[in-house]
């Protein structure tokens, strides 16, 4: 009889095509001396692949498997609560070290000694989008900062924009809600570009200035390692005495800043909607950790009270040519989490999480976040004891009188939970923690007057930054908010709406508003919004608003995309893979089949890409290797045509051995060949090389335009 049972159990296998191996006896994938599987108490398992039958192979599943039910049961919790906002997002580990000794203005122990480091975990993220949607969703990115320090964990939750849409945080339900999906219908994700963000947006004049920020190429960043960092609002560094300094912390990407354009953004969520993942993941993978620098701004009351706007307002923020950042440390990113649920998922940043020498302002956003991030940490990871999970305990030793809830892992010994209290050694008992004098202290502060639901008088003005981002961009990137702008509300559906955004432009720029009433084709310009402050007209432009301005001039970090084909051009090949590695860059090869090819010289080259599957929207230059067959094969591939289009449209550099000329031909491109697209030959790598430290062949966008 049990011979029998073993035989059908096996036979069931096999029809349901299942590559369990049993043996005569029924036993499945036995160790070889690795390590045993085991229920989550501990219990060896010799069967994972059946559950428990009665009655023969096929009878009903017993209650009494206690393996399967353990097994169902945790897999049903497997999921937490994303986040409500920055669901979507990608963590890693890292340093920051120490440049200068800040300790003539803070106490804070992590600025205090020069080449010191300091472990952190930062998280980058979009806002809008669920933690499935796509990388390059025109959004704020997060720039979220753990720093493990010796004096407990200070969380600079920053985003890649230095201001934000609203100024008092009772509002930000309202933009959220605003933003995200609409509720009747659930859609669209990840997009501001429908009615009920440009209805609430509109009807909001203190959201002008972010909204150009987020119209910019700053909203579609090539990657993660080529954005800037904010901490937004103002805060303060501290002495020990009590002395206190007025503080905005940037952080700057070695790599430089850069973005990608709006055709490829979408381009690039359908190809790879990882992109940004995939960047950070395999830069750090390969060792080229990414770094960012960190700066600060530093001012007194005095310069505070110089501006006609608020410090404490988070719509603004103050022109590095009048309070230069200066530079204090570095962080460098050099390792991936072993797990991206307990540590990315559940890290907990928390403005709150502040540390002696650094204190809030009464920004009303800040003083806002400084409830909800701590309220939504108990919603997300389940009970008060967060602070239990790896990644969101200090590095440094602490000890408190907070005890039990949920989860508790890191429980205090000993008799004493309360403070003050009389124990001491010598009574039996430990009597605990005490304070000390150089513990967290909040500056002293007097305020007077009445209390009522009201903003200053100064947070008035809302539209005279937005001036100045916007004359401070280059012709292309003012041309890129303007079609920014009339895709998003080419999708509002009331024309209301619409003419709402538009009489704020007024304030901002009219040929800004005229550019946008005409790329939607209103009939006419709506008259300016009601301005409770009128627009200045005096504020200068500052070159460190654009990206274009602060070109870094290198090819670091870059990624070359090379559509290869067999016989093609060896010595052109070997001369590109030599050019790319010495200007930092990396390179990755497309081909008409993945098997890769067979060069000139009979030398094989592997592929990382069949050439639908990498389309140029992924590299910073795509260049075209074929032979003259080759080509021919490729100009009959879709996929090969649209490389070159997507590269030629999206204005990047295009190189390309002569004999590729007919793929250009085939995909419209050769009758428009401009400087931006290079004949290449072996001698010719050197200057082309050269040529792409401007990254892009911006002129193309206007030819494109005018002709
Ligand atoms: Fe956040 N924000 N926020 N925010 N925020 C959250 O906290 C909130 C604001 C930012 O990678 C939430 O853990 C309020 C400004 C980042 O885990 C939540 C207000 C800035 C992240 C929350 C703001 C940010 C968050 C959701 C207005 C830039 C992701 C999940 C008063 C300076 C952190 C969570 C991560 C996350 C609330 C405004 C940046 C709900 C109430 C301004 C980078 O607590």
């Amino acid at each position: 009889m049990a011979d029998h049972l073993d035989d059908r159990a096996r036979t069931d296998a096999e029809f349901d095509g299942q590559t369990v191996q049993q043996g005569a006896g029924g036993e499945t994938h036995q160790t070889d001396g690795g390590a045993v599987l085991t229920t989550t108490q501990g219990a060896p398992i010799s069967d994972d692949q059946n559950s428990l039958k009665v009655g023969g192979p096929r009878g009903p599943v017993a209650l009494e498997d206690h393996i399967l039910r353990e097994k169902i049961f945790h897999f049903d919790h497997e999921r937490i609560p994303e986040r409500v906002v920055h669901a979507r997002g990608y963590g890693a580990h890292g340093y920051f070290e120490t440049y200068d000794s800040l300790a003539d203005v803070t106490a804070a122990d992590i600025f205090a000694r020069p080449g010191e480091k300091t472990p952190v975990f930062v998280r980058f993220s979009t806002v809008a989008g669920n933690k499935g949607s796509a990388d390059l969703a025109r959004d704020v990115r997060g720039f979220a900062v753990k720093f493990y320090t010796k004096q407990g964990n200070w969380d600079l939750v920053g985003n890649n924009i230095p201001v934000f849409f609203i100024q008092d945080a009772i509002k930000f339900p309202d933009l959220i809600h605003a933003a995200k999906a609409e509720p009747d219908r659930d859609f669209p994700q990840a997009q501001t570009a429908h009615d009920n963000f440009w209805d609430f947006i509109s009807l909001m004049p203190e959201a002008m200035h972010m909204v150009m920020w987020a119209m910019s190429d700053r909203a579609i960043p090539r990657g993660f390692r080529f954005m800037e960092g904010f901490g937004v609002h103002t805060f303060r560094l501290v002495t020990a005495e009590g002395k206190s300094t007025f503080v905005k912390f940037h952080w700057k990407p070695k790599l430089g800043l850069q973005s990608v354009v709006w055709n490829e953004a979408v381009k690039i969520n359908g190809a790879d909607p990882d992109f940004h993942r995939r960047d950070l993941w395999t830069a750090i993978q390969s060792g080229a950790y990414p770094e960012w620098e960190l700066g600060v701004q530093l001012f007194d009351e005095a310069f505070a009270d110089s501006f006609d706007f608020d410090v404490l307002d988070a719509t603004k923020l103050i022109a590095e040519e009048i309070l230069p950042v200066r530079i204090v440390g570095r962080m460098v990113l050099d390792r991936m989490p072993d797990n991206f649920f307990a540590e990315t998922e559940q890290v907990a940043f928390c403005t709150q999480n502040i540390v002696p020498g650094i204190d809030f302002t009464n920004d009303p956003l800040l003083q806002g976040r400084n409830f909800s991030y701590l309220d939504t940490q108990v919603k997300r990871l389940g009970g008060p004891n967060f602070t239990h999970i790896p990644v969101n305990a200090p590095k440094c030793p602490f000890a408190h009188f907070q005890q039990d809830g949920h989860m508790a892992m890191t429980n205090p010994k000993g008799r004493a939970n309360y403070e003050p209290n009389s124990w001491t050694p010598a009574q039996g008992a430990d009597g605990g923690p005490r304070e000390v004098n150089t513990g967290f202290r909040s500056v002293a502060e007097t305020n007077d007057g009445d209390k009522r639901r009201i903003r200053p008088e100064l947070f008035a003005d809302h539209y005279s930054q937005a001036r100045q981002f916007y004359i401070s961009q280059t012709a292309i990137e003012q041309g890129h908010i303007q079609d920014a702008l009339v895709f998003e509300l080419s999708r509002v559906e009331r024309p209301d709406i619409r003419s709402r955004v538009v009489s704020h432009l007024r304030n901002i720029d009219d040929t800004l508003a005229q550019a946008v009433a005409d790329g939607l084709g209103l009939a006419a310009l709506p008259a300016p919004a009601q301005a409770a402050r009128p627009t200045r007209q005096d504020l200068p432009a500052s070159d460190a608003l654009s990206i274009q301005k602060k070109n870094p001039g290198t090819l670091q970090g870059r990624k070359f995309g090379v559509l290869l084909t067999d016989g093609a051009d060896a010595d052109l090949f070997t001369a590109l893979v030599a050019a790319v590695t010495e200007a930092g860059a990396t390179l990755e090869v497309v081909t008409p089949k993945i098997g890769g090819v067979t060069l000139s010289d009979g030398s094989v080259v592997a592929s990382q890409y069949k050439v639908d599957g990498g389309p140029s929207v992924l590299f910073d230059f795509p260049v075209v290797v074929a032979s003259a067959a080759g080509a021919e094969v490729l100009a009959k591939l879709p996929p090969a045509r649209d490389f070159v289009a997507d590269a030629f449209a999206h204005f990047k550099f295009l190189a390309y051995s002569p004999e590729a000329l007919p793929l250009l031909q085939k995909a419209g491109v050769a009758e428009a060949l401009d400087d931006g697209c290079i004949e290449l030959g072996p001698d010719g790598v050197a200057a082309y090389i050269v040529e792409l430290a401007k990254l892009r062949y911006w002129p193309r966008e206007d030819a494109m335009k005018a002709s």
